[in-house]
């Protein structure tokens, strides 16, 4: 029997994947019935005891009824239902991983305190977070990240999502906080750039990670495109802005950092979206941001009667109605309502003919 074989068959719990398997058998490829069940067995071991030091990867039947104050039943209903997911043992019993659970609290607009405090050691803070103060858990995301500790961010950022399942509000009030305050460090000295830097990546990829763990609702038929005005490289901000939408059912492209304006207007003509977001956190020449914005990226918007959100810090301050926008926004937190499908129902069917004659 082949250790990939055996994993496939005998692992009831995914994250005992086959390369840990690999290494507890000391790489060899074929192993006998009873060398996989004692490799397996070891295996388990190690993750029932990273288990016990983290947040749980997988909850049981009985966990979840006790983190959702549930009977077992209500737990095994939504389980039947398809609403929670789950995999089963090789006895037959269910287990939910955390990603499953998170779709669900995300899905259903239910929020489960006491599964997001689980992970917490600290009694004040965990009271706190019960309690829907999910801000206070800035201090600790900034701790993860400065020390380059993704699993960490992830964790911390699951932990507030299941206290309040919104990704704008766990974005605006436990994320963003900590980047600002690095970047008040780094303009004081207090912080090095490489820090700021490992900071930055491990932000980057704790959100991606997530971003992929949480619920998405179906295709709604809307376009989005992403990006950061010329010479901006400060892409966070936009990159939340997409998973949200992604996550509202949008279909989005992303064009990334600093993308010329003459670009953005080529992908509009391209992409033909309903809604084009751009980010301007750094704007070097006023007057010429002004005139891109407004003669290449407005222009192109509006012939294909897309929506146009520009968001940056500040920037109402800054541009006010100099820049020709349907949206200017400080802070992503205004974004639920520009993403709102239904504000685009009668723009979608006048679109189609803009799109025809365009
Ligand atoms: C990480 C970082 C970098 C990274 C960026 C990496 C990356 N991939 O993003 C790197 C190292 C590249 C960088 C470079 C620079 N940075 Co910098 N950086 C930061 C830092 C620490 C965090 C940025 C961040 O992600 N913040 C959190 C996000 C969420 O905030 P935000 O982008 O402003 O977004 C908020 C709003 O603006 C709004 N928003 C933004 N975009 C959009 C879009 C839409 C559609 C919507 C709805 C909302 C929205 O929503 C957010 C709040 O909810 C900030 C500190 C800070 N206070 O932000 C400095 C900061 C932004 N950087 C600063 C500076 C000066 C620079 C450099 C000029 C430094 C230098 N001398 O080289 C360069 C410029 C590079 C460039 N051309 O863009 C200054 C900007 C000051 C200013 N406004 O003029 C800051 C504020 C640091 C400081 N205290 O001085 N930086």
């Amino acid at each position: 029997m082949t250790v990939e074989s055996a994993a496939a068959v005998l692992t009831p719990l995914p994250e005992i994947r086959v390369d840990r398997l690999f290494r507890c058998a000391g790489q060899k490829k074929h192993l006998t019935q009873r060398k996989i069940f004692i490799t397996l067995n070891r295996a388990k071991r190690a993750y029932h005891l990273k288990q016990a030091l983290s947040v749980k990867a997988t909850y049981s039947t009985a966990d979840l009824a006790k983190l959702f104050d549930v009977n077992e039943s209500t737990v095994k209903r939504w389980s039947d239902t398809g609403d929670l997911e789950c995999v089963k043992t090789r006895g037959g019993h269910r287990r939910f991983s955390v990603g499953s659970v998170l779709r669900f609290v995300h899905q259903h607009k239910f929020s489960a305190p006491l599964l997001s405090a689980e992970g917490i050691k600290n009694e004040n803070l965990r009271v706190h977070v019960i309690a829907g103060n999910i801000h206070k858990l800035a201090p600790d995301l900034k701790e993860e990240i400065l020390a380059g500790n993704v699993n960490g961010a992830l964790n911390i950022v699951r932990t507030a999502f299941a206290a309040k399942p919104s990704f704008l509000e766990v974005c605006s009030t436990v994320v963003f906080p900590p980047l600002c305050e690095i970047g008040d460090e780094w303009h004081a000295k207090t912080i090095s750039i490489d820090q700021e830097h490992v900071a930055t990546n491990t932000v980057k990829e704790a959100l991606t990670l997530f971003q992929s763990e949480i619920h998405h609702k179906g295709p709604n038929g809307l376009k989005a495109l992403c990006a950061c005005s010329e010479g901006d490289l400060h892409d966070i901000a936009i990159r939340c802005v997409g998973y949200y939408l992604e996550t509202e059912g949008w279909h989005v492209t992303f064009l990334g950092q600093s993308t010329p304006s003459k670009s953005v207007a080529n992908a509009i003509r391209t992409h033909k979206p309903d809604l084009v977001a751009l980010s301007a956190t750094i704007v070097e020449n006023e007057r010429q941001f002004l005139h891109r914005m407004n003669n290449d990226i407005h222009p192109a918007a509006s012939r294909m009667r897309a929506r146009l959100a520009v968001g940056g810090h500040t920037i109402r301050a800054r541009f006010g109605n100099r820049l020709k926008a349907d949206h200017l926004c400080d802070s992503i937190a205004e974004f639920e309502s520009i993403a709102n499908p239904h504000n685009y129902k009668h723009r979608k069917n006048g679109q189609n003919t803009a799109r025809q004659s365009a």
